[in-house]
């Protein structure tokens, strides 16, 4: 008789399943941050839903705000923002979350355990034109006790307190990425059923690399290293892809192979890109699958956060990439 081998987790297996078969692999392990990861998960179908039928039911354009960064907000990214902090406040699992689109701590619950960090809708400049768009979030223990009130400590933790982090992907399909710190797994989500199902299971950059992800209209005006890398990549025969949605541009180079760059500039001294609810969560998912994160000096997981709605330069991808890249600086 042939020998039975170890098949792994069967693909087929759907996301609430698959994290409570690993709900034990987590220290703390009473079921709440699995619960708090279905709820997101949950959130997820109901943006997903809102996504594919913005144009029509009216959710294309802007809403006519600005949001604390400035920047216009989409009625999309205001809907997504109600839907998941709406999904994180029925949930009883949250504490407090900080999002994008809110200048402030939201206050839940405090006699819950978690903060989470959240991006609703990144990249949502790209809904009208139906581009793929995600949300990002990162999920943390709060530093201080149960039953009183949530601090900015509790929010402003380094990367690497993460306990949980992951990116819905709105695009041709739709799926759900996220890590505990054992290793990365994708679900895509099944319409017919309306079940996350496991299709990516132990998600890693590949060794060989194809793509180099870069607004090049920002080359002229960033450090001359960043340059001279992108020409390296050229003569290399890597091919430039850049969607300008991060979680798309950052989950194709995870698949293929790849490096996504957003340097600084003169007019963005700190870069674009937030490190609270978008490079803490792909920092921590890139790492776990052998990539790299850095802001071009510093692993981005070290970086001690100041302020909820700090901006960072970003660089993650492929180790080789990455390494290469440190050599230009
Ligand atoms: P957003 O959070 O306002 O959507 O901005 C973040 C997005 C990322 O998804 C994307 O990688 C980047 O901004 C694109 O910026 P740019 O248009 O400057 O290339
Ligand atoms: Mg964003």
């Amino acid at each position: 008789m042939a020998e039975k081998k170890d098949l792994g987790t069967p693909i087929g297996t759907t996301l609430d399943r698959f994290i409570k078969s690993k709900q034990d692999e987590f220290k703390y392990a009473t079921g709440e941050l699995s619960q708090l990861l279905r709820d997101i998960a949950l959130a997820g179908k109901i943006v997903n839903k809102e996504v594919i039928s913005a144009g029509l039911s009216g959710l294309n354009g802007q809403v006519g705000e600005v949001n604390v960064q400035g920047e216009n907000q989409q009625k999309l990214d205001v809907v997504a923002h109600i839907r998941f902090t709406r999904a994180l406040t029925n949930g009883r699992m949250t504490a407090a979350v900080v999002s994008e689109e809110e200048e402030k701590i939201i206050h839940i619950n405090e006699d819950n355990h978690y903060i989470v960090a959240i991006d609703p809708l990144d990249g949502s400049s790209n809904i009208d034109v139906n581009v793929s768009v995600g949300t990002i979030f990162s999920i943390y223990r709060r530093k201080s006790p149960t039953g009183t009130k949530v601090t900015k400590s509790d929010i402003l933790q380094k990367g690497s307190a993460q306990v949980a982090a992951g990116y819905i992907l709105y695009g041709s399909s739709t799926m759900f990425v996220y890590t505990t710190g054992f290793g990365v797994n994708g679900f895509t989500l099944d319409l017919s059923l309306g079940e996350f199902i496991l299709s990516h299971p132990e998600m890693k950059f590949p060794k060989e690399v194809a793509y180099y992800s870069i607004n090049e209209s920002l080359l002229e005006d960033s450090e001359p290293y960043i340059s001279k890398f992108v020409m390296s990549c050229r003569k290399q025969g890597l091919s430039a892809r850049y969607i300008g949605s991060l979680v798309a541009d950052f989950h194709r180079n995870m698949l293929k192979g790849g490096i996504y760059l957003y340097p600084k500039t003169s007019d963005k001294p700190n870069g674009k890109l937030r490190l609270l609810y978008e490079c803490y969560a792909l920092a921590f998912i890139a790492e776990q699958a052998n990539g790299v994160a850095t802001d071009g000096v510093n692993r981005i997981l070290d970086i001690d956060p100041k302020e909820f709605h700090q901006r960072t330069e970003f660089y993650v991808g492929s180790k080789s990439l990455m390494e290469e890249l440190n050599r230009f600086n």
